[in-house]
């Protein structure tokens, strides 16, 4: 694992095990686990990149030293722990899905809050291929990005489905040439660590959104808006509104 700040607060993890298409080892998900725990805390941070070394994003769990741990604990203590990290981070996550994606490695990508995908990479669910079945949010995310009927395709052929198939399903943001892919990335992630204040609690919201009433939504979203109203960059935004001028957000 790799893990770098720059100077305006885009947080990059790279995970690092190139030769086996960066498939997660435990050393591997103690990495994310702690690299996720610093974005949280340094509030330096005001975005975060998630991406893979070499020619792939993530393929998953290593089958080829999966441990004495049982599988079921494997994926209570690790997968869901990093997914849960990832959704409640009230920072953005950016998935840079570089290269094919198989498995845990896709519900990665998944549970990141935008997805660019290089034109080359691939997305392929290979839980039912080896006889196991989608976890690490798979089936959480999947029936709601594409519907119940296409998930359950995915989920039981496990084909390749390429970047192009994917944005046109509504599993990524936006697919860009493998040549501007760098580009395109930083391009993205540098503006959402320049956002305001707010945007925490518009991820909180949205992710409410997904689970609570209408009832339930209105009440967080009267209340955020409380919040965000009195903050430096609210104040920020809607100067720079009146005297026609982009707004220059500090994150108070
Ligand atoms: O099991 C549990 O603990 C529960 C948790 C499960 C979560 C899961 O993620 S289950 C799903 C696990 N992942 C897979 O089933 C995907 C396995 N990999 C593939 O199907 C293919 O490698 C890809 C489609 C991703 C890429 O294919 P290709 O042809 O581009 O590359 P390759 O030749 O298959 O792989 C290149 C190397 O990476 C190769 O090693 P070698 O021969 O060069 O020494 C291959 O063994 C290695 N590799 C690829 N994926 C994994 C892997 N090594 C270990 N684990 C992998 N998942």
């Amino acid at each position: 694992m790799r893990c770098a700040l720059d100077g305006e607060g885009v947080f990059r993890i790279t995970l690092n095990r190139p030769e086996r298409l960066n498939a997660f080892n435990q050393a591997q998900h103690e990495g994310l686990i702690a690299a996720l725990q610093q974005a949280e805390r340094d509030p330096a941070v005001r975005c975060v990149v998630i991406t893979g070394e070499g020619r792939a994003f993530c393929a998953g769990q290593d089958l080829q030293s999966i441990g004495d741990m049982p599988i079921g604990d494997l994926v209570r203590r690790y997968y869901n722990r990093w997914i849960a990290q990832i959704r409640s981070l009230e920072k953005p996550v950016l998935a840079a899905v570089n290269g094919v994606a198989a498995g845990a490695g896709v519900s990665l990508a998944l549970a990141c809050d935008l997805i660019v995908m290089a034109e080359s990479a691939a997305f392929i669910q290979a839980f039912a291929r080896i006889g196991l079945v989608p976890d690490s949010g798979a089936s959480y995310f999947l029936p709601r990005l594409v519907g119940y009927h296409k998930a359950m395709e995915l989920a039981l052929f496990g084909d390749r489905v390429s970047a192009a198939e994917a944005l046109s399903l509504g599993l990524c943001n936006r697919v860009v040439p493998d040549d501007q892919f760098e580009p395109a990335v930083a391009e993205w992630a540098g503006w959402l660590a320049r956002g305001p204040r707010a945007v925490g609690w518009i991820k909180r919201q949205l992710n409410r959104g997904l689970e609570r009433s209408l009832d339930e939504v209105l009440a967080l979203e009267a209340y955020h808006q409380e919040i965000a109203a009195a903050t430096e960059d609210a104040r920020e935004g809607i100067r720079a509104f009146v005297e026609r001028r982009e707004p220059r957000f500090t994150g108070r």
